[in-house]
């Protein structure tokens, strides 16, 4: 198998044969924050976060890797910072490692008794997400978070559990501080 693609060390930008591409805007968001009034208030065609992969084997291909790379955009709804939609992989015990490439983040993580965490990204910091932990880039800075990324090829992605009960914890800007808040989940 010849391999004509390369990754730019500086920002993880993946260029060649076969790179996919894709892209997230506000409108493909909808109650994915907090205040769902406001992010439907804001320029639906804002891009909150691009990724791009090599996948060189199918999807589900027991054994094969992908490689990536994700860009979250500096920006906030109402205080909170911009993010990806954040899953658990739906095999779940598969893993997957994130290292921070450029910009200033959080990685937003939570088991699968809802325990929430966090940890701080900047230019090479090293994050080993572990199986059957749910997985959420944020932007806390004001350029672009740029994220590498190696994953099974199997893993798969469950939104459809982050859909229907979200993270245990938000990342919210309080007096210019990323603080990750708790939901309250009695109600
Ligand atoms: C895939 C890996 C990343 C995310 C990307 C976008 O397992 O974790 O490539 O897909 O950061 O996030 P999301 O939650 O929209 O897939
Ligand atoms: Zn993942």
């Amino acid at each position: 198998m010849s391999n004509s693609a390369t990754v730019d060390l500086t920002s993880g930008y993946l260029h060649g044969d076969g790179i996919k591409e894709s892209a997230r805007t506000l409108a493909d968001l909808a109650n994915v924050f907090e205040n769902e009034a406001a992010r439907a208030a804001m320029p639906q065609n804002t891009v909150v976060y691009r990724v791009q992969s090599q996948e060189m084997v199918t999807e589900g291909t027991p054994g094969g890797l992908f490689f990536g790379t994700s860009n979250v955009m500096p920006g906030q709804v109402d205080g909170e910072y911009f993010m990806t939609k954040g899953h658990f992989h739906q095999h779940r015990e598969t893993a997957e490692y994130y290292w921070c490439i450029q910009g200033k983040g959080a990685l937003i993580l939570m088991d699968e008794n809802r325990s929430c965490w966090v940890e701080w990204m900047q230019p090479g910091t090293l994050h080993y997400i572990p199986g059957n932990v749910a997985h959420r880039l944020a932007n806390t800075g004001s350029e672009v978070l740029r994220v590498g990324a190696c994953w099974p090829a199997d893993a798969g992605h469950d939104y459809g559990s982050i859909k229907e009960a979200g993270f245990s914890a938000r990342l919210k800007c309080v007096d210019g501080q990323p603080v990750l808040v708790p939901v309250d989940e009695k109600q």
